[in-house]
């Protein structure tokens, strides 16, 4: 299986929820290595940059404010096909679509405060994991 690296952010409701402990505990029970770890604070400019697909959406300012009100913990994971398999492990955007046993599935119930997000390509985990990290922060796992 092809190793990948993929780029995680635990979004505020998950710190406000207390619930970092537990989302990386699924992580690491699934096996998935941590290759980089920090809580940082979003703000508007990185907000508007990683959230750059959605910026004609009719939610795009409540998203914006939603991922800068408060503390993250960015992450790189790492593992086989590490970026379908945190997909799967998310579950679908809107929480009332995803299926129990997935993180959205079982914790959450807001359409924008989703808990997590997680790279949907190749092509994105290397931006994102470039954009959220220096070179000297992702040690090797
Ligand atoms: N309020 C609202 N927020 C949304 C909607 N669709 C997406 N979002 C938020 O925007 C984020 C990015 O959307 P998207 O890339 O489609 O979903 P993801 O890749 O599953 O996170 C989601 O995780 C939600 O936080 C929507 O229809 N309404
Ligand atoms: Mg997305």
């Amino acid at each position: 299986m092809e190793q990948q690296r993929t780029f995680v952010l635990l979004k505020p409701d998950a710190v406000e929820r207390r619930l970092v402990g537990e989302l990386v505990q699924r992580l690491e029970q699934k096996d998935l290595d941590l290759v980089a770890l920090k809580l940082m604070r979003v703000d508007k400019a990185l907000a508007e940059r990683h959230y750059a697909e959605h910026r004609e959406k009719p939610f795009f300012k409540e998203l914006i404010g939603f991922i800068t009100r408060g503390p993250v913990v960015a992450m790189v994971v790492e593992g086989p096909q590490a970026i379908t398999v945190v997909r799967q492990m998310m579950g679908a955007t809107n929480p009332f679509q995803a299926t129990a046993g997935t993180i959205r599935g079982d914790l959450g119930l807001d359409l924008t405060a989703n808990l997590i997000h997680g790279s949907d390509s190749p092509e994105s985990a290397k931006k994102e994991i470039e954009r959220f990290f220096q070179a000297e922060e992702l040690i090797a796992a």
